[in-house]
């Protein structure tokens, strides 16, 4: 039998700015029962799953703009998701705007088990995007004015019987997230994303939107023998049009399971947890294969706008 168990990317279709926590959760609690249905242990929701996607536009009033961030986790209006969830025995991943008790701003994901307790959290890395505002854009990407750098390292921890690792987003872009996730035995790595089916900087890879976000995490995926549940917050959010391609990812770099809508919608596969071990025996040996000696240039690199800040 192995060590086997069904997991389930629960697509969400846009959220409203009017829409309330509490609508939201309700779409979260219908999309977990769904998944619960189909036999999943493991559910994973999109970056900033409880609200609009507000990085997209600016926000002038300072108290507007804290209105998308969540002070607790669970918030009053959430806990109906972790209680269900409970009930279910189901465990999720959750992706939301983080506001610390010392007024610091993250974009964040956490795992939460199925007793519905919060066993790890991260905080988003790669922030894409800019810190100003560019007017004649059709839309902004202002998560460097809105979050900070996370300050959690990409850390992993035991679940059931796996090592499972959050990223967020961007994060997908890069090989470094999923590597660090693996070095340290990670064997799911859960992504949640909210990307647009246009690129602002890059116009000529708008027709490639899709295929950036499956080839960056089928990369991952096989590059580093890890199973990869993306979830996307799809569809046409606040004028915004995102991609959807929420799916299922092997070790092999196969798509197992993907969405075939841009709405709220459950992708459930069953996965085996003991292809990451057999692919890791030998095709990924990171202890046999590879050379970190030979590899100095990829932490010792840094931008050079950051330099003079001694790195950070
Ligand atoms: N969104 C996008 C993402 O990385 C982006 C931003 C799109 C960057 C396309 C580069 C190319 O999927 C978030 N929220 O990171």
């Amino acid at each position: 039998m192995g060590r086997r168990l069904v997991a389930a990317a629960a697509q969400l279709g846009p959220i409203a700015v009017a829409d309330s926590r509490e609508a939201v959760t309700r779409r979260l609690v219908q999309l977990l029962e769904r998944s619960a249905v189909a036999g999943a242990e493991l559910v994973v929701f999109p970056e900033a799953a409880l609200t609009a996607f507000f990085p997209h536009w600016w926000i002038e009033d300072p108290a507007e703009l804290l209105s998308y961030y969540e002070t607790a986790m669970p918030s009053p209006a959430v806990r109906p998701l972790f209680r269900r969830a409970k009930q279910l025995g189901v465990s999720f991943v959750l992706g939301y705007a983080e506001r610390t008790p010392d007024d610091r701003l993250f974009n964040t994901c956490v795992l939460v088990d199925d007793e519905g307790e919060l066993i790890l959290k991260y905080r988003k890395i790669h922030l894409p995007g800019f810190r100003d505002v560019r007017p004649a854009a059709p839309y902004q990407n202002l998560e460097k004015r809105y979050f900070e750098v996370g300050d959690l390292g990409f850390g992993v921890t035991r679940w059931r019987d796996t090592v499972l690792g959050l990223a967020i987003c961007n994060d997908r872009r890069w090989a470094e997230s999923y590597r660090a996730l693996a070095l340290q035995g990670a064997e799911i790595a859960c992504i949640g994303y909210n990307t647009p089916d246009t690129v602002l900087q890059l116009p000529e890879a708008d027709r490639l939107a899709d295929l950036h976000n499956e080839l960056s995490m089928r990369a991952g995926a096989y590059q580093n023998a890890m199973w990869v549940i993306g979830t996307a917050k799809a569809g046409v959010e606040e004028g915004v049009s995102q991609i959807g391609g929420s799916c299922i990812i092997s070790p092999a770099g196969e798509v197992v399971a993907q969405a075939q809508t841009l709405g709220d919608e459950v992708v459930a596969a069953e996965i085996d947890l003991d292809m990451v071990v057999r692919y890791r025996r030998d095709v990924v040996n990171f202890d046999h294969h590879r050379r970190p000696e030979a590899y100095g240039r990829l932490v010792e690199t840094i931008p050079p706008e950051r330099q003079q800040q001694g790195g950070t």
